[in-house]
């Protein structure tokens, strides 16, 4: 018999036809009714698969008293209740790494966008502005400084690419880190106020809520970027809505948003700020590389009793 595994959340196809073979799969996010679902069958289950997005909260971990392992598509685990999992000895699978490189493009994507002012300058030619004057001038990115907050494996990998743009690079986390050359800043008002850009590379969860403060913004200034790639909980929205639309801040480039997919009404009207999203990891090369790890995950817990990747 195959082992009952509960699909939360869509996969790719290829996913999950791979995974079709090897259990017997309950497609969760297609349940009117989830939690009656749960309460009747949540006993069966000893695997789960997951997102980033979505996770698995405490109350739904209850519900699955047989569960031995989570595979979740992301990299992010701050939906995820990792507390419950280590105490329950529940393997939690996640896809680091694979992401890192997609995620850095976005990031200078973004940070170029927000200085160079690629998006707004397009809608100006669209609206066919171009023949009344010539766009106005933008910032200067090459040569600039680089703040990174969170230099974790993305962190690291977003400094890499501003060798190109022969950028200055300091940054900013609970410690400095091993093998890392670039100035570490203790004080994440003093980064800010050093920084041209202010890059948020950090993870999401309790710990990082409202990180980038208003303080943080303020010491930023006028003069100042804000690259979101990390989570919209790590930033307080309403105090960088507030420093855009007022230009207490140059500009913002963001990926994520605290209510995702709910982004402010308040910044769409405004061209100091470039909104995505949240696709920064949404190549079809690192989503495949991302399912293909959601898989894997699985077949070595499955073969050895150990994910490959595990986020506890
Ligand atoms: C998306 C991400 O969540 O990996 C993460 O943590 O934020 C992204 O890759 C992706 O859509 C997975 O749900």
């Amino acid at each position: 018999m195959k082992p009952r595994l509960l699909q939360h959340g869509r996969l790719p196809e290829k996913t999950e036809a791979q995974l079709a073979e090897q259990f017997d799969i309950h497609p969760f996010w297609a349940e009117t009714d989830p939690a009656g679902y749960l309460a009747k069958h949540g006993g069966e289950f000893v695997a789960m698969t997951t997102r980033a997005a979505i996770g698995v909260d405490a109350a739904m971990l209850a519900a699955l008293p047989n569960l031995r392992v989570i595979s979740s598509f992301g990299v992010g685990t701050d939906k995820l209740d990792l507390e419950t999992a280590r105490a329950r000895g529940i393997a939690v699978g996640y896809t680091p790494d694979v992401l890192n490189d997609c995620v850095a493009d976005t990031a200078f994507a973004l940070l170029m966008d927000a200085a160079r002012q690629v998006s707004a300058a397009d809608r100006f030619v669209r609206r066919g502005e171009w023949p009344k004057g010539p766009y106005p001038l933008t910032t200067r990115v090459s040569g600039k400084r680089l703040g990174i907050v969170g230099m974790g494996r993305i962190g690291r990998v977003i400094a890499r690419r501003s060798i190109g743009f022969d950028m200055e690079v300091r940054y900013f986390g609970r410690k400095p880190q091993d093998g890392v050359d670039y100035g570490f800043e203790p004080s994440l008002e003093a980064l800010a106020s050093w920084a041209d850009f202010l890059v948020v590379a950090t993870s999401g969860g309790p710990s990082t809520r409202h990180l980038i403060s208003a303080s943080v913004l303020e010491a930023l200034g006028p003069q100042g970027y804000l690259i979101n790639i990390a989570r919209g909980t790590v930033v307080d929205e309403a105090a960088l809505v507030s420093a855009l639309t007022d230009k207490r801040i140059a500009g913002a480039g963001l990926d994520v948003f605290e209510r995702e997919p709910h982004v402010p009404e308040a910044l769409f009207a405004l061209d100091n700020v470039v909104l995505l999203p949240h696709v920064a990891s949404g190549t079809h090369e690192t989503r495949a590389a991302m399912a293909d790890l959601v898989f894997d995950n699985l077949q070595s817990f499955f073969a050895t009793g150990a994910v490959l990747k595990s986020a506890v």
